[in-house]
């Protein structure tokens, strides 16, 4: 059975991984509108991993004998002023959500939680991965920056981009 206070804190960490998803669906579509549709394909992938991301949170709460609650989740923003203010905010948000992680690591050590602890490695593995896709793209949004050719040919390479469910352990 899990700490009570351990497991609402893993229900808010569901919440926020499932509000990153809608904040990645809403870059998506804000790049539909900018016709940038393989900027959109890495949006749609991205949020399928935090949609994976949340059902990993979901499916431990259950094998530990945890109720698993669902709440609002918050609107995303739907308008950003460029490409590069857009990973700008994905790099800051990821650092974030490492930030949060990390939260709950120490939670799971100030419990002795030692299995709950063992299970968010994973989660700390996967933020250190986050964090250095989000970075890469946006070093190479940089470097493109006005030159519509070296955006578009992004573009191409972010389209190729597809989703892999995380292993079953
Ligand atoms: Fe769930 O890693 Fe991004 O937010």
């Amino acid at each position: 059975m899990l700490d009570e206070e351990m497991a609402n804190a893993i229900n808010i960490q569901l919440n926020a991984e499932l509000y990153s998803g809608y904040l990645y669906l809403s870059m998506a579509a804000y790049f539909e509108s900018t016709d940038l549709s393989g900027f959109a394909n890495w949006m749609r992938v991205q949020a399928q991993e935090e949609l994976s991301h949340a059902m990993k949170f979901y499916d431990y709460l259950v094998q530990r004998g945890a109720r698993v609650t669902l709440t609002e989740i918050e609107a995303p923003p739907t308008e950003w002023d460029s490409t590069i203010a857009v990973f700008e905010h994905v790099y800051e948000h990821e650092q974030m959500v490492t930030g949060l992680i990390n939260k709950l690591v120490d939670l799971a050590i100030s419990i002795s939680d030692h299995a709950t602890n063992n299970f968010l490695q994973w989660y700390v593995a996967e933020q250190v991965e986050e964090e250095e896709s989000a970075s890469g793209v946006l070093q190479k949004v940089k470097l493109a920056g006005e030159d519509s050719s070296g955006l578009l040919m992004l573009d191409q390479e972010l389209g190729t981009r597809v989703f892999h469910p995380p292993a079953q352990e």
